[in-house]
Parts: structure tokens; C-alpha cells; sequence
């Protein structure tokens, strides 16, 4: 019993600290750069939009898909291979969203939809920041 309402207190505390929250964190963290609904963790639907806007900056000829050059070195030949498989030579959104939702499941690997700054951290973390931001 006692356990349980020291659990709802750390909630509660969690949701009031919460607003606070962004001002302190502002750095560098690669959390609070794609976090936008401000929970803390960064969930598939921000690492996608997040993507989605790189994707956008990267298209410099704007024709709606990246060649290996416009990915400047964000992906290596062979990655840039492997992620288009009708092997057309460019990455369209749908390619590369594909990409980004690949590294997002291989950077949480206890699968529960959301990173944290240290799954964020890891080897896989960084290659999926490579790709969204
Ligand atoms: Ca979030
Ligand atoms: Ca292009
Ligand atoms: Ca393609």
C-alpha cells in the first residue's frame, strides 16, 4: 500500500516537474531535440517527423528523393544500397523513412516504442541520429 502511493508521488512529481523541464534540458541532449510532445523519451512518430524535415533540408534539387551525394556521408555506399532496393540510385521518403524505422526497433531493444537519452546514446542510438536530424 505503501509502496504504491510512493509510486503515485514519483508520478505526480514526474507530470508537475514536467513543464519545467525544457529550459533545464535545452542542451545538447539528442532527446530534447526531437522530444516535441516533451515527455522525455522520443517515440517512432518524432524520430519520423524529425526525419521527414531532414529529408526536406537534404533535397537540395527538391525532386523528393536523395541521391548518396545530397546524404553527404549520413549514409555509406553500402548502407545506401541496402535501403534501396529497387536500386534506382536515389532514396525516396518511403526509403527512407523505412531506414529510420529500422535503426529506431534496432535502438530499443527492450521494444517499447520509445528512446531514452541512453538508448539515444548507444551505437544504434547514433546511427538512427543520423538519420533524423
Ligand atoms: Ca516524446
Ligand atoms: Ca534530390
Ligand atoms: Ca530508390
Amino acid at each position: 500500500m505503501r509502496y504504491a502511493f510512493a509510486l503515485g508521488t514519483i508520478a505526480l512529481a514526474g507530470l508537475l516537474a514536467a513543464p519545467m523541464a525544457p529550459a533545464l534540458a535545452k542542451k545538447a541532449s539528442p532527446v530534447a531535440s526531437l522530444d516535441t510532445d516533451n515527455d522525455g523519451t522520443v517515440d517512432q512518430n518524432e524520430a519520423s517527423k524529425s526525419a521527414d524535415a531532414l529529408f526536406a533540408r537534404l533535397d537540395k534539387d527538391n525532386d523528393g528523393s536523395l541521391t548518396l551525394k545530397e546524404l553527404q556521408g549520413r549514409l555509406s555506399k553500402k548502407e545506401f544500397k541496402a535501403a534501396d532496393p529497387d536500386n534506382d540510385g536515389t532514396l525516396d521518403k518511403n526509403e527512407f523513412q523505412a531506414i529510420v524505422a529500422n535503426r529506431f526497433k534496432e535502438a530499443d531493444p527492450d521494444n517499447e516504442g520509445t528512446l531514452d537519452e541512453k538508448e539515444l546514446n548507444s551505437k544504434q542510438g547514433k546511427a538512427l541520429l543520423r538519420v533524423v536530424r
